[in-house]
C-alpha cells in the first residue's frame, strides 16, 4: 500500500521538490493550494506544472480552520508537510498582522483539524534558523535559545511551540524542522540568493546594468533545497517525533555570494552592485551558521550540493532562463523585490 501524504505549500519551492520527491518514493502526494491559485494555474503552478497530472489538489485557505478541516476529511493522510506559510522576512515587516495570522492560525488550525480528524498522521513543521535571530551561540543546534528578530521569526517560534505542544499535550507525532537558508533554480526572485542570481544573468545578456541590494555583510548557511526536503520525509520516517537542524554547517556573506556569481560570468561584482537603504531590515539577523551533527547522526542526513556548486547552478539556470526570456515574465508575477 502507498503512503498517502499532504502536502501544504505544494506551489511554493520546497513543496515542489517534496512532492517530486514522495512521488519518485510512490506516494500518493495531495496538496491544499489556495482557491486563487487553482484559478489561476498558469502563473501560480509554475513549480508544479510538470506533477500536475500525477497530484492531488484541494483547495483551502490557512485562514480559514473550515476549509482545512474539509480537506483533511477527504482521505486518510499517513503524513502531513506543513511548509505554507508567508516566507519573506522584509514583508513580514510591512505586513507583521497577516504575516502572524497566516503562520500561526495556519499552523495551528493544521494541528487542531489532524487532532480531530487524523490523530495518526504524522506532521511536520516547517521551522527555521530565523527563529534564532540574534544567535546566542555558533553554530546554532536544538539546544539554542531563539531570540527571533521580526514577525516571521516571531511567527515561526509561535509556530515550533504549538507544534511540540501537539506532541506533548495530545501524543501526536509532531517534529519541527529548524531548516537553514535553502535555495536552487526554483527560489522566488524576491529572496537575496535568486536576486542576484537572475541579475547577473540579465546584466550579462544587457537587460540590466546594476543590482541594488542592502546588507552584503550579513551571513547565512546556505544549501539546496532539494537536500533539505530529503531531511523533512526523514524525520517523519522515526519510531519518535523530534526536531531537528538542518543545515550545511558553513557560512558566507551575501558579499561572497554576489562574488562567485558574477564570477561565473567572468564580471566582478564590485562593478555592479549598489547598496541601496531600502533593502535594509529594521532588525538584522547578522550570522547564522548551523549545528546539523543530530540530523547526520540520527537521520543519517547528508547535503549533497556545496555552496560552490549551488552558486553555480543557480547562475546557470538564470542564464537559460534569461535566454529564452522568462525572467522579465516571472520578475513581474513575483511582484516587488
Ligand atoms: P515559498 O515562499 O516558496 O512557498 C510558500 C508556500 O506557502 C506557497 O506555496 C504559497 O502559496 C503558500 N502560502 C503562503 N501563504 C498562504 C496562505 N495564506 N494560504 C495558503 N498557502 C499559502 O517558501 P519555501 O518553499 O521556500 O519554504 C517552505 C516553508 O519552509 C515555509 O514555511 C518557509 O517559511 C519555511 N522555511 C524556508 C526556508 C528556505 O530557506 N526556503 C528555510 C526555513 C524555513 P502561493 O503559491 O499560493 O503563494
Ligand atoms: P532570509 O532570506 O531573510 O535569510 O530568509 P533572504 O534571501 O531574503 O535574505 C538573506 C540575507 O540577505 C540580506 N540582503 C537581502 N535580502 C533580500 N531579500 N534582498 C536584498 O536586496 C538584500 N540585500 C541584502 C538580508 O538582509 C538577509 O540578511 C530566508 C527565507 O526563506 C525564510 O523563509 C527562511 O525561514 C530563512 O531564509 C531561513
Amino acid at each position: 500500500m502507498s503512503k498517502r501524504a499532504l502536502i501544504t505549500g505544494i506551489t511554493g519551492q520546497d513543496g515542489s521538490y517534496l512532492a517530486e520527491h514522495l512521488l519518485a518514493m510512490g506516494y500518493e502526494v495531495h496538496g491544499l493550494v489556495r482557491r486563487v491559485a487553482l484559478e489561476d494555474p498558469e502563473r501560480r503552478f509554475t513549480r508544479i506544472a510538470h506533477l500536475l497530472d500525477r497530484i492531488q489538489l484541494h483547495a483551502a485557505s490557512l485562514e480559514s480552520y473550515p476549509s482545512i478541516f474539509q480537506v483533511v476529511s477527504h482521505h486518510e493522510f499517513d503524513e502531513c508537510y506543513h511548509l505554507a506559510a508567508q516566507s519573506f522576512v522584509a514583508e513580514s515587516f510591512s505586513d507583521g498582522f497577516s504575516t502572524m495570522n497566516t503562520n500561526i492560525n495556519g499552523t495551528h488550525y493544521m494541528l487542531a483539524a489532524l487532532r480531530e480528524l487524523r490523530p495518526a498522521c504524522h506532521f511536520y513543521f516547517a521551522g527555521s534558523s530565523e527563529m534564532f535571530g540574534k544567535v546566542r551561540e555558533a553554530p546554532q543546534s536544538e539546544t539554542t535559545p531563539f531570540h527571533p528578530r521580526s514577525p516571521y521569526g516571531i511567527s515561526k517560534v509561535a509556530g515550533f511551540d504549538l507544534t511540540r505542544n501537539y506532541r506533548e499535550a495530545y501524543g501526536m507525532f509532531c517534529s519541527s524542522g529548524i531548516l537553514f537558508n535553502h535555495e536552487g533554480p526554483r527560489r522566488g526572485f524576491e529572496f537575496v540568493t535568486r536576486k542576484i542570481t537572475s541579475t547577473v544573468a540579465r546584466i550579462h545578456y544587457g537587460q540590466a546594468t546594476e543590482l541594488r541590494l542592502g546588507n552584503l555583510d550579513a551571513k547565512r548557511d546556505w544549501g539546496h533545497a532539494e537536500d533539505y526536503v530529503r531531511a523533512m520525509h526523514l524525520m517523519l520516517q522515526l519510531e519518535e517525533p523530534d526536531d531537528f537542524v538542518i543545515a550545511s554547517g558553513e557560512s558566507h556573506t551575501v558579499r561572497e555570494f554576489c562574488e562567485l556569481a558574477f564570477g561565473e560570468v567572468g564580471l566582478n561584482y564590485r562593478d555592479y552592485v549598489v547598496t541601496d537603504e531600502r533593502f535594509y531590515r529594521p532588525a538584522e539577523v547578522e550570522s547564522l551558521i548551523g549545528d546539523s551533527s543530530k540530523a547526520r547522526r540520527v537521520l543519517n542526513w547528508r547535503p549533497r550540493y556545496d555552496f560552490a556548486q549551488l552558486v553555480k547552478l543557480m547562475v546557470q539556470n538564470d542564464l537559460e532562463f534569461v535566454s529564452r526570456g522568462s525572467v522579465g515574465l516571472a520578475r513581474r508575477s513575483a511582484g516587488p523585490d
